[in-house]
């Protein structure tokens, strides 16, 4: 009934032999024992309540804690490898890591990417240690390294060691099931950037397939192309982007033009649906079946063009137009060709000029066009580049009325004076028929697709038209005398732009698409030296991205021309964003198909490695960026364009894939949004 008398306490504790510390203790513990003894019996049963309710509670939160905890070591370990010289690294993880590179394995790490990642597990599910991708925690590599090609830390180099793969691939298989599944990443990692959630991604290698039997399957035919090594995983890696890009989509912008995936919102250009319809044949060359049939549901129900808006010609002819068409051939199904005559005959009083340039804008509803409020003209690329769509409807329906419009276009800018070597300036103005702003040239923003559809335009008509390849040919001529140029430090050869006799040392990433169509026209017979340049200058694209501290591009380059200058790329503030662009990866599929050499694959790999790793966005979808020298805060726009569904996933698709009969360049010629429309077969002669 009574406690233990405080003799007995003390005789349990006096023999203690120890220090004095001890009998410091047992004195305290003696005034304890006798404060406790003074307590009523609820006060004491209420502290022990508490005690054993402290207890429970950090049993329950200890594996949290521990969980937590790793995490951050294994971050911290990443921040410190990277901060070190490579003559601080081992000598065994050294040469490991030079004999990686050596041989140039699909790339599996690099400042840029994120932790390991299994597709299986949807593009939520991140797991792994050394995660450089995650914004906020990754620090800017090592600046200046011109022709830097050491990527990512030496731990991770050193995993491009094949067992090494398997082995974290089957860790990845055991921590994270799928995104629907009952078990969600448990060290997925989260930045928040000005309160947006940002998600942090992706593998650091090729992920492994999700999809087992076309992984293991054999080719049903011995002739069928052998997929090479890697190439699988990353064909599923883009589908996994395109998955998620999809997903934000669905969620918030579904039937709307373009997703803005940090407001979880959406935007309104035309209001046609337009990144739906950019995406269709994507998401059928990918195998995408579930997302595109509701995507076909939508066009079939929902899609309509008798709208009272206005639509920029251009803009909906490559997208929607092109779309639309290049789905029908892919699918077979009327459906898209009805929905693409229908536009195609809305879309037609824009050629109702007096010069017959068409103007910028038409009301597909009305029926009325006009050119923008402050001007008569239109911009070159713009009236040039819809030939390849309205010529295909032509053909498909076989009425003249499209084809004829377009024509008369190419035969009026043929033969208009103004030109310099073959090179345009980049206004035509709507009532006279003449350029303006004569004496500038750029192979950049609204002059670009002008070159690439001279080209494809020849190619498309199964290379009858010489008028159309002449005028290519004076061009690359012109462009090669005026505009291409090495820069001082590393000779990197780029195209610079010409304003009234002066050079500009200025490229736009939109002049990336040159290599790709240098090659393609070298392909189709075209002078070898053009494929000379489109490998020179698909170098410099490359570089674009490399140099970048986030492995991306921004819009704009200036390029030195000193050789005393240390870098080759100069960025300006204003120029760092980037939009999810495609034309170098466009151009890299081109290079690959025609040289077989994988660098380009591997380079192309990098982008979407660092799409995901700074681009990505927590929901769904992926988001254009302010500043590709900021990995800490590259700043999210709030905005996917169409095209990154449309081109950039279908391009890196295409790269990857061994199945060079699926769109064979000999077959299929792509207008200037990556749809594909068939080469017809060439006139009898
Ligand atoms: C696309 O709409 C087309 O590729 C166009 O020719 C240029 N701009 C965008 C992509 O950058």
């Amino acid at each position: 009934m009574y406690p233990p008398s405080r003799k007995d306490f003390i005789s349990l504790t006096l023999n203690d032999p120890h220090s004095h510390t001890y009998n410091n203790g047992k004195h305290r513990r003696q005034s304890c024992w006798r404060k406790w003894k003074q307590l009523s019996r609820l006060q004491r049963s209420l502290i022990l309540f508490l005690l054993a309710l402290l207890l429970i509670f950090g049993l329950l939160s200890y594996p949290s804690m521990t969980v937590q905890w790793r995490g951050l070591s294994d971050r911290e370990d990443w921040l410190e490898l990277n901060d070190r010289e490579v003559k601080d690294i081992p000598p065994e993880v050294k040469s490991v890591s030079d004999q990686a590179e050596a041989k140039a394995p699909p790339p599996v790490a690099g400042p840029h990417m994120g932790p390991a990642v299994d597709p299986d597990a949807g593009a939520d599910a991140v797991v792994g240690p050394k995660a450089p991708n995650v914004p906020i925690l990754a620090k800017p590599r090592i600046k200046n390294k011109t022709f830097q090609n050491k990527r990512g830390p030496p731990s991770l180099q050193k995993d491009g060691n094949i067992s090494d793969a398997i082995g974290r691939k089957k860790q990845v298989q055991e921590v994270v099931q799928d995104e629907e599944g009952e078990e969600v990443d448990k060290e997925k990692k989260i930045v928040s950037w000005r309160g947006a959630l940002i998600e942090a991604d992706q593998a650091t290698e090729p992920p492994p397939s999700t999809n087992e039997k076309e992984a293991a399957a054999p080719p049903a035919n011995p002739a069928d192309p052998v997929p090479s090594e890697g190439a699988v995983d990353r064909l599923e890696a883009v589908r996994d982007a395109f998955r998620h890009a999809w997903k934000g989509y669905k969620e918030y912008a579904w039937g709307h033009d373009e997703l803005k995936p940090i407001s979880r919102s959406f935007g309104e250009w035309f209001g046609l649906g337009l990144t739906l319809i950019d995406s269709l044949d994507t998401m059928w060359i990918l195998g995408l079946k579930e997302e595109f049939a509701e995507a076909k549901d939508w066009v079939e129900k929902e899609l309509s063009f008798d709208k009272n808006v206005d639509v920029n010609l251009f803009e909906t002819t490559i997208r929607i137009l092109g779309g639309l068409l290049s789905t029908y051939h892919l699918t077979g199904d009327q459906l898209f060709l009805e929905k693409a005559k229908d536009l195609g005959f809305r879309l037609m009083p824009a050629f109702k000029t007096p010069s017959k340039i068409p103007f910028s804008d038409v009301n597909i509803g009305k029926g009325i066009a006009h050119p923008p409020r402050w001007t008569s003209d239109s911009t070159l690329a713009e009236v040039t580049s819809i030939q390849l769509e309205f010529r295909e409807l032509s053909r498909l329906t076989q009425d003249p009325q499209y084809q004829e419009a377009v024509n008369e276009v190419m035969r009026l800018v043929h033969k208009l004076p103004g030109k310099q070597d073959g090179l345009v300036p980049m206004f035509i103005n709507t009532n006279s028929g003449q350029f303006t702003h004569k004496g500038v040239f750029t192979l950049g923003a609204r002059a670009d697709s002008y070159y690439e559809y001279l080209l494809k335009q020849w190619i498309q008509g199964g290379k009858a038209e010489d008028d159309l390849l002449e005028d290519y040919l004076q061009a690359v001529e012109g462009v090669k005398k005026h505009l291409v140029r090495q820069t001082g430090p590393s000779r990197l050869t780029f195209v610079g732009e010409l304003s009234h006799s002066r050079f500009n040392p200025k490229m736009d990433h939109l002049v990336c698409f040159l290599p790709g169509t240098l090659a393609l026209g070298a392909h189709n017979g075209l002078p070898g030296d053009h494929m000379d340049l489109a490998v020179q200058l698909m170098e410099t694209c490359h570089q674009m991205y490399q140099q970048m501290e986030t492995g991306l591009s921004p819009e704009i380059v200036h390029f030195s021309l000193q050789a005393s200058d240390g870098n080759n790329l100069i960025v300006k503030p204003a120029d760092r964003h980037n939009l999810l662009r495609p034309e170098t990866v466009e151009s890299l599929f081109y290079m690959y198909r025609f040289t077989k050499d994988p660098k380009y694959r591997d380079w192309g790999w990098d982008i979407l490695l660092s799409f995901n790793n700074y681009t990505k966005v927590l929901g769904g979808g992926y988001t254009s960026i302010n500043n590709v020298r900021d990995p800490l805060n590259p700043g999210p726009r709030d905005k996917m364009e169409s095209f990154f569904l449309g081109e950039t996933l279908k391009y890196l698709y295409l790269l990857f894939s061994d199945d060079t009969e699926q769109l064979s360049l000999d077959k299929y010629v792509f207008n200037t949004e990556a749809h594909a429309l068939p080469i017809w077969p060439s006139p009898p002669k």
